[in-house]
């Protein structure tokens, strides 16, 4: 029995529509989550959060546990508690994130060995280490420890790499336990080899889980390819459990992905580059920054209710990101979530009324037409 039931309220094509119960509310699929990575959605308040319509949060095991330590969250009584977020999250298992900001990494059969990268201490994380680290989080959804290999790789490495994460997904599973009211997802490797992603699908299928990720992609491959191991992999993974497509993406990258049959998703997008003056509007890119905002007296999107959109000029976020102002990064974050979550709920809709076809339709029309 999976921990959360998962409601499918309907389908158009590989697209699903639905809902995932947890003890901290419903989670409407498909689901795009901020990232959340020290305790915080970097430049919001959750409650702002929260009015975005984000459901769930992701918060990173590597991250809390150099700082401020995973058992200081616990003693301080968990990390919803810790960060006045009261509704889900799902905690990132460490492995992927050690391999991508940590230094001096040893990587063994037992676990991966690294230095911080916030002070140079030494670290040891394995699969029970981070189930632990995860639990002592009060974490929502629970992520199975993996191995994420850097490109360029070749198919033997990818094959060696994704074995390993396979019998780490059983000590995972092994140390998980059986813990009601929490859930653990197992982790698809294999990068863009098919008969790889097979083989990683039915060791996760075989061990059982109470959700799927599809990790590996979104790591340089580039759009296209993968989309080609988006149209076969959902499909690999069992039909009636939630499918997670890890650190993507752009609202293209998210629209693809749904339409492949893809229900949950996260990516720092959206709070980045809004920290970096960039923006995401049905019309595309927007660049705050840029001179001809300069004297604009409009709304940086005329048919968005967010604060930014609502109440604030172009002219005016122009200015206060030129000025370095922290209102600048609370502003075009606070857009960035909001038209990332107006983007999902259209997407949900458009399931629901089996029209997504055309949504997607009007999605790839408007971004043609470039800003204003
Ligand atoms: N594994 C884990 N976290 C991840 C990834 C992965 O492969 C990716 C790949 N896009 C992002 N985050 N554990
Ligand atoms: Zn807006």
């Amino acid at each position: 029995m999976p921990s959360f039931p998962f409601q499918i309220a309907a389908r158009d094509g590989a697209a699903r529509t639905g809902t995932l119960t947890t003890r901290r509310g419903d989670i409407r699929t498909p689901a795009f989550m901020p990232v959340g990575t020290a305790a915080t959605v970097k430049a919001m308040m959750p409650e702002s959060v929260a009015e975005t319509g984000a459901d769930i949060l992701l918060g990173n095991t590597y991250h809390l546990m150099l700082r401020p330590g995973a058992e200081r969250i616990d003693r301080l009584g968990g990390l919803h508690r810790f960060m006045n977020w009261d509704r889900p999250i799902l905690t990132d298992s460490g492995g992927f994130q050690v391999m991508s900001l940590a230094s001096l990494r040893k990587l063994t059969e037992d676990g991966v060995t690294f230095a911080s990268h916030i002070d140079g201490s030494r670290h040891h994380l394995t699969p029970e280490r981070s189930m632990e680290i995860q639990r002592l989080l009060g974490s929502d959804i629970v992520m199975a420890f993996d191995e994420c290999p850097a490109l360029p790789a070749t198919d033997d490495q990818v094959a060696a790499s994704m074995r390993l994460s396979m019998r780490w997904a059983q000590r995972s599973r092994d140390a998980f336990g059986d813990r009601s009211g929490h859930a653990l997802f197992g982790i698809m490797q294999g990068g863009i080899n098919r008969e790889l992603r097979e083989e990683s699908a039915e060791a996760l299928r075989s061990i059982g889980f109470d959700g799927y990720a599809i990790g590996g992609l979104a790591v340089g491959e580039g759009q296209a390819a993968m989309f080609d191991v988006l149209d076969y992999a959902p499909g690999l993974l069992p039909d009636d459990q939630p499918r997670y497509l890890m650190g993507v993406g752009k609202p293209d990258d998210i629209v693809g992905a749904v339409q492949r049959g893809v229900d949950m998703m996260d990516c720092v997008l959206p709070s980045r580059s809004g920290r970096t003056g960039q923006a995401w509007t049905a019309r595309g890119q927007v660049n705050i920054k840029n001179a001809r905002h300069a004297d604009d007296p409009r709304p940086l999107d005329e048919s968005c209710t967010c604060p930014a959109c609502s109440r604030y000029s172009r002219a005016y976020l122009h200015h206060v990101f030129r000025a370095g102002e922290m209102i600048s990064g609370m502003l075009l974050t606070w857009h960035n979530l909001h038209y990332y979550q107006q983007l999902m709920a259209g997407l949900r809709g458009a399931i629901a009324g089996a029209r997504l076809d055309d949504f997607v339709a009007v999605f790839h029309a408007e971004r043609e037409k470039g800003d204003i």
